[in-house]
């Protein structure tokens, strides 16, 4: 087989990517809104801070700035939650991470599809976060089964689709024409269906029961409930879109603000009402579910820095249960963080997080090679020689997702399961185990650090 007819995995994800956003635009106009908005405040970034700029460029982290988006689906069931991983495989998408959102009453348990390689990501980082239905999470045992039943029925992938990507992973790849129709047919998996498959009475039984209840087993298909373009300053973001009549989510989720960006940083509009038609109804009801959202990307943390952040977001959700404090959530996000590191070096050096490493400046790398000293890269990283390189963080926060399928589920949502972390289960549902994200960081830390000790090395033999 001629393999260099094949379109690569990068570009049929860019095309997928591009095509969804087409998509949400015209069936969520305030998406491109925020869209819009998104980008001029980019660019105000961009040109208030020029340093930043001559970063992300140096980094190729400029080009995918204006493709960077996450979208969300759900799945109903072990079945569906296969065929779109052998989706996804053709785009190059694994499934990174396990997030069990049980804790926060939502009864699901997800994974996000991403690049993993950083070639890849650099190229178009777009990535699916995934959730898969937990009927077991159900008490009402008959609803459970006749959810189940009407999830059996259903077919959410066009015909032909799970073929091509068959075909896809047995030659190797797709030609021009394959990928073509595979995207097309990829991106109806997630468009939106106005026509219920069920009657009226039966969807108000699941939304009493769980609105994710209603909005997983009632439609055709899993269609995007959100995208969510990447911005430099998520603050003025949230600021500007009540002025644009964009109506935001009260709190921005995840850590504080700071010099260094670490994790990452959401918040979304809330979601629309759409008009839907159900079974033998004339009258149309109306269903909420969709909606956008934005994100702020930092430096990726290690296993310690992640556990500093889980323990600092726990004492802000803490404090602010205590209702003698007067101190609003985004100031006691603010003191309590306080005390997670703010300088490059301190988080080097302190293992919380991860960096690429650079020669900062040729002509002083080169004295420091000639020198012939052994390799100690922290102490050339302390001594100013190499130069840091903040390692983005390319995966989601379960909390922060919590937040955001709360605030547009409505409050009173808030159901509070146990926490009922599942992940064997997940991926026996998935077939496959999923990456561990601090792994992917950790290597992509190594290999930067082998690259520099080998041009060390290999200059100070010669
Ligand atoms: C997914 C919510 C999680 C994020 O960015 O954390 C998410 C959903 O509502 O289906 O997308
Ligand atoms: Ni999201």
């Amino acid at each position: 087989m001629d393999t260099s007819v094949f379109i690569s995995k990068d570009e049929i994800r860019s095309r997928f990517s591009r095509a969804m956003s087409a998509m949400y635009q015209q069936e969520v106009p305030q998406y491109g809104a925020l869209l819009s908005l998104v980008r001029e405040i980019n660019a105000a970034v961009l040109e208030r801070e020029p340093t930043l700029e001559r970063d992300l460029r140096q980094h190729s982290e400029l080009t995918r700035l204006e493709v960077e988006r996450h979208g969300a689906i759900r799945v109903g069931t072990a079945a569906e939650l296969k065929g779109i991983a052998q989706i996804f495989a053709v785009m190059g998408m694994y499934p990174v991470a396990y997030y069990d959102l049980s804790v926060a009453g939502v009864p699901v348990h997800s994974t996000a599809f991403r690049p993993v390689d950083e070639h890849a990501l650099q190229i178009n980082p777009f990535r699916v976060f995934t959730s898969l239905l937990r009927l077991e999470l159900i008490e009402d045992v008959s609803l459970r089964q006749q959810a189940a039943a009407i999830l059996s029925q259903r077919s959410i992938f066009p015909p032909g689709l799970l073929e091509l990507a068959a075909q896809a992973q047995a030659a190797g790849g797709l030609t021009e024409p394959q990928a073509k129709e595979f995207v097309t047919a990829a991106t109806e998996v997630f468009r939106w269906h106005r026509q219920a498959t069920v009657d009226q009475d039966t969807y108000r039984k699941f939304y009493a029961a769980h609105r994710l209840l209603a909005d997983i087993v009632c439609f055709k298909g899993p269609h995007i409930n959100h995208l969510t373009p990447r911005t430099l300053d998520i603050d003025a973001v949230q600021e500007a879109m009540p002025q644009r009549g964009i109506p935001a989510k009260e709190l921005i989720e995840g850590p504080p603000r700071r010099r260094n960006p670490i994790l990452l940083r959401q918040t979304s509009f809330k979601a629309l009402e759409e008009e839907i038609e159900f079974v033998g109804q004339t009258r149309a009801g109306s269903h909420t579910a969709r909606f956008g959202e934005i994100e702020q990307r930092g430096v990726a943390l290690t296993r310690a820095g992640r556990a500093l952040y889980d323990s600092l977001l726990m004492q802000a959700r803490e404090l602010g249960s205590q209702a003698r404090s007067t101190q609003t959530y985004t100031e006691r996000l603010q003191h309590v963080f306080a005390q997670f590191p703010d300088d490059e070096h301190e988080l080097y050096e302190r293992g919380l997080a991860f960096f690429r490493f650079e020669p900062r400046d040729p002509v002083v790398w080169q004295q420091e090679v000639a020198a012939g000293r052994p390799w100690d890269l922290p102490d050339l990283v302390k001594r100013g020689v190499v130069a840091l390189s903040p390692i983005t963080y390319e995966d989601f926060l379960p909390v922060s997702a919590a937040g955001i399928f709360q605030s547009n589920l409505g409050d009173a949502e808030q159901k509070n399961y146990v926490s009922q972390a599942a992940r064997a289960e997940f991926e026996r549902n998935l077939g496959s185990p999923v990456l561990d994200e601090i792994d992917l960081y950790q290597a992509a830390q190594t290999r930067s650090e082998q690259a520099l000790q080998q041009r060390f090395l290999a200059k100070s033999k010669a």
